[in-house]
């Protein structure tokens, strides 16, 4: 299966790797997907199953003789439907690569598997402690020896397969140390894996938003071989809110050429794989032609490149005759809607009971009938579930609507020259939650059962969350009254959504950092933490570094010298408890630090601000953020927090002093919003000063 018989050229590997954590596909799911790869064209298999035991957690136990006739089954149906059945196996959790019984052990368990006609082995080393236990660290010289040594041993006992596959534990570039050129891990593999082996690899990242040209031609010189890419684009194990409907993407067909092949590691949830596994069918049919060729596209267009929307568009089409198929035993009693006939020619069905059907009378409740899904459902539910890194365009469209009508509120409370067109787009609005909530109820009727119970869940969750910001834009409209639903004083508990794991991610420093509704996404993860006294040179080099970049490039931004220099450059200490700092991934970048009562230091201001200010506004805050937060919500937060601390030390007002020419920060102050300036006779030329109530 793996040469073509007359141009001697290496078959492309193509298909799924069942290897996600979680509940396992059950037989007749995987049967079910040899039918399809076979429709579509597609190859492979690997069987990988996280939370299968005897896959893993306990890969030297052997098959019960139940179990091992199901599994002979299972490869028998694979290659009914010329699909390669690949097992593979995960010894890594515990195997001491060192002694010769675990090998022994890891030759037997497949030498079982090999007896039920299984041909196609795979190790798998991924996921796994890299610290080697003291045996083997005597044994081996590195961790990629000791898996290279054994992976070598197991293909030439089981008589050098066609396909044997090595997934590393470096599978993907963010795991190389230092990177992939110079990963030694990588190297040993490379020089030391025999050349009949073929290596897994993820991409970039685990789950890699784009796979380039250059990405993989630098890791196939490392290993010395074109790599099989495993692909984890729809995966969606890590993240239980989430499943992956969009089309695949972002992995060029020029790619075909310099890879051994794509597994599609999709949704642990089987059916709605039905646009995963199809799209990339699409796009592995340029592998017979070396990337190049093109694709019979539903509407003739003769485009010469893959093209994902099409893609989409193919798979949608066919997922919704899908959709239409009844799944159930027997089915549901009464047709849906759309299959009826004319009444004039209806004639009673019978259900199991051997009774007639219910047919009400003249002036009787109808029969609850559903509407028909349709392929704009379909296109709405994948749009709403695309991939990891990208909302599909509708959801895009709903978000940015929301933003706007969230930003331009003050035209839904107050006539305003925008107040028609916030009504419109508010109107718009609803009617595309509103599609929402109708798919719901179409695809819920749908005859397939098989395909909405996967579904159900996320689908509910979405109807919910387009629910609730339906009802907060009507809050908007009306003019600032609370509506109920989003006020409710005594909450059902779907009011707490996400849990305790909700509550965690909103109450951390990262949060709201990360939608990808952001353009462009927000990468950057930032903390913020209490100052403590170490930080002082970093918050002056923070400080300093701004005075030196001010707007005029000149010394006027140190002068005339301000409090909350003082408070900067570290020769006033922050009040306890009212001193923060923000970080990214490259150390402090930005600060601010408070005054509880700047009377007490006013003396060094040779009385430039007035008592009264004071009396009003006792605080003083310094706050300066570098240049590299682009992002200027983690600013907003950092500042906000430290109001807060400033409420909770007892203070009823805060002041800041800002030079004029510093229009970065006077900028920043003023959409902060509550700050505003002051007016203090004294005040030195070219300083200005900005309060707020606490
Ligand atoms: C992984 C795991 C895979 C999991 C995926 C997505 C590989 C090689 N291993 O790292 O089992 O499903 O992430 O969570 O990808």
């Amino acid at each position: 299966m793996s040469e073509t018989a007359h141009t001697g050229r290496r078959v492309f590997i193509s298909g799924v790797v069942e290897g996600f954590y979680g509940r396992p596909w059950t037989m007749e799911q995987r049967t079910e997907l040899f039918k399809r790869e076979q429709k579509w064209g597609l190859n492979t298999y690997l069987y990988a199953p996280k939370d299968d035991y005897k896959h893993r957690m306990y890969w030297r136990d052997l098959y019960s003789a139940e179990e091992a006739e199901r599994l002979r089954a299972l490869i028998s149906a694979a290659k009914e439907h010329d699909v390669n059945f690949i097992y593979a196996i995960s010894p890594g959790l515990d195997m001491t690569f060192s002694n010769p019984k675990e090998v022994a052990a890891l030759n037997r368990k497949l030498d079982q598997v090999r007896a039920l006609g299984c041909t196609s082995f795979s190790l798998l080393f991924d996921d796994i402690d890299a610290d080697m236990c003291p045996a083997d660290k005597q044994a081996f010289s590195s961790f990629a020896h000791a898996q290279v040594a054994i992976s070598n041993e197991v293909y030439q006992h089981l008589g050098e397969p066609q396909t044997f596959l090595f997934c590393p534990t470096d599978y993907c570039a963010s795991f190389c140390t230092p990177n992939v050129r110079q990963s030694s891990y990588l190297h040993t593999v490379g020089e030391k894996l025999l050349p009949g082996i073929d290596v897994l690899w993820t991409g970039p990242k685990v789950v890699s938003e784009k796979i380039s040209v250059e990405s993989i031609e630098e890791v196939s010189s490392v290993l010395k071989r074109a790599p099989i890419i495993w692909d984890n684009i729809h995966a969606n194990d890590y993240d239980p809110q989430r499943i992956f409907l969009g089309p695949y993407k972002e992995r060029p067909t020029e790619l075909i050429p310099k890879l051994r092949g794509v597994l599609t590691n999709p949704n642990c949830e089987f059916y709605p794989n039905f646009v995963a596994i199809h799209t990339l069918a699409t796009w592995c049919k340029w592998a017979a032609d070396g990337g190049q060729r093109d694709v019979e596209m539903a509407d003739e267009d003769q485009d010469a490149s893959y093209s994902p929307h099409k893609a989409l568009s193919l798979a949608l089409t066919d997922w919704l005759q899908e959709f239409m198929t009844t799944d159930q035993p027997g089915g549901p009693c009464r047709p849906p809607a759309h299959l009826k006939k004319d009444a004039s020619d209806e004639e009673p069905m019978q259900t199991d009971m051997g009774e007639s059907l219910y047919v009400p009378g003249p002036n009787e409740n109808p029969l609850y009938t559903a509407a028909p899904l349709t392929l704009d459902d379909l296109r709405l539910l994948s749009d709403l579930f695309y991939l990891p890194y990208e909302h599909g365009p509708t959801a895009r469209t709903m978000l940015q609507e929301l933003d706007w009508l969230r930003k331009h509120s003050q035209a839904a409370a107050a006539e305003t020259d925008q107040t028609a067109e916030w009504r419109t787009r508010a109107q718009q609005f609803d009617d595309m939650c509103d599609a929402v909530v109708q798919m719901f109820n179409r695809l819920s009727n749908a005859p397939n059962q098989s395909i909405l119970y996967d579904l159900y869940n996320y689908i509910c969750d979405i109807k919910s969350g387009v629910g609730l910001a339906r009802a907060y834009v009507k809050t908007l409209g009306r003019r600032g009254r609370p509506s109920a639903q989003v006020m409710c004083s005594d909450p059902e508990p779907w009011d707490f959504r996400g849990g305790l794991s909700g509550e965690f991610q909103r109450m951390l420093p990262g949060h709201g950092n990360r939608d990808l509704f952001r353009q462009p996404a927000a990468t950057a993860v930032y903390c913020i933490r209490p100052y403590c006294p170490e930080d002082k040179v970093e918050v002056q080099r923070v400080y300093r570094g701004m005075q030196e970049a001010g707007d005029d490039k000149t010394p006027a931004m140190m002068e005339p010298p301000l409090l909350s220099d003082g408070l900067s450059a570290g020769e006033l200490p922050p009040s306890p408890q009212c001193a923060l700092v923000l970080e990214d991934d490259f150390g402090i970048c930005g600060y601010a630090l408070a005054l509880v009562d700047a009377k007490l230091s006013v003396t060094k201001l040779q009385g430039a601000l007035s008592d009264s200010l004071l009396e009003e506004f006792p605080s003083l805050v310094a706050v300066q953020v570098l240049p590299r937060v682009s992002d200027p919500s983690p600013a907003k937060r950092l500042l906000t927090q430290l109001l807060s601390c400033l409420r909770s030390s007892g203070s009823k007002g805060v002041f800041c002093e800002l030079r004029e020419c510093d229009r970065r920060m006077l900028d920043f102050f003023s959409k902060v919003g509550c700050f505003q300036p002051v007016h203090v006779g004294s005040l030195p030329q070219g300083v200005v000063v900005l309060a707020s109530s606490l």
